[in-house]
């Protein structure tokens, strides 16, 4: 089935079950017939991912700064968008990627305290204007999402992570600040339970999902 391209971001705090959604959401698509591509941030392309290295596990004595996290985040988005994105959407397929730019306003800007006008600014630079179609914010109370990651956590040898290992206050700024994002944009970000169960929680995003396939 040919379809218009679509660009779908999933958004939301930490153990969110964005992931799982998505494994199921592309499986869906493509058994439709759906051109789709499934991709992340930060990541996407071999050297992006190496920048995920950096920002998700780096444990080194000399300090990770604020400001040099910020800008791997955005060089790998460039990076991503240009190789990835791009040409995806060219090729008419419906892209699905695992955060995006409001993961950088809910983190850089609420969770570190940047300056936010620079952040969506740098965004901007970043994506050359390439933005989602639709976003679906997975919402849910950040201890329940800290809880579902510690779980996964422990099944994996020598697990860090330097984002979840941050304060409690720093994940629930995180999560008012996705909130945030989707009041003041409720055109394009869509707000869903993340506490419900996987299927229930899988027939709202295949809604969501089947109303921007006929507004494109
Ligand atoms: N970041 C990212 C920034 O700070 N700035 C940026 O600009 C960007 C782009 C990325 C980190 O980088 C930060 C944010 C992040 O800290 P990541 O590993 O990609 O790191 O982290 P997450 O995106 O948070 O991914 P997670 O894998 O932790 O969470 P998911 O994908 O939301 O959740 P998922 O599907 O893996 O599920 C987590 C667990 O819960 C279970 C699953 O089985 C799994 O065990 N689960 C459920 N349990 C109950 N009910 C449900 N409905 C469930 N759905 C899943």
């Amino acid at each position: 089935m040919e379809r218009n391209a679509l660009f779908i971001t999933f958004e939301g705090p930490e153990g969110a079950g964005k992931s799982t959604q998505i494994k199921l959401l592309r499986d869906h698509l493509t058994a439709l017939g759906c051109r789709v591509v499934v991709t992340r941030e930060p990541g996407g392309t071999p050297l992006a991912e190496d920048f995920r290295n950096i920002v998700k596990h780096y444990h080194g004595e000399e300090p990770l700064y604020p400001a040099t996290e910020l800008l791997l985040f955005e060089a790998a988005r460039a990076q991503h968008v240009n190789h990835v994105i791009k040409p995806a959407l060219e090729n008419n397929s419906i892209v699905l990627c695992d955060r995006f730019t409001d993961s950088t306003v809910a983190y850089q800007g609420a969770g570190r305290s940047l300056d936010r006008a620079f952040l969506q600014e740098l965004n901007r630079f970043a994506t050359s204007g390439c933005l989602p179609d639709l976003t679906l914010l997975f919402d849910l109370p950040v201890e329940v999402g800290l809880a579902r990651a510690q779980v996964r956590a422990a099944k994996v040898e020598n697990h860090n992570d330097r984002l979840e290992e941050e304060k409690i206050d720093f994940h629930h700024r995180v999560r008012q600040a996705f909130l945030e994002i989707a009041r003041a944009e409720p055109q394009r970000v869509k707000v869903l339970d993340a506490t419900l169960k996987i299927e229930e929680l899988f027939e709202q995003v295949k809604q969501q999902v089947e109303n921007a396939l006929q507004r494109v």
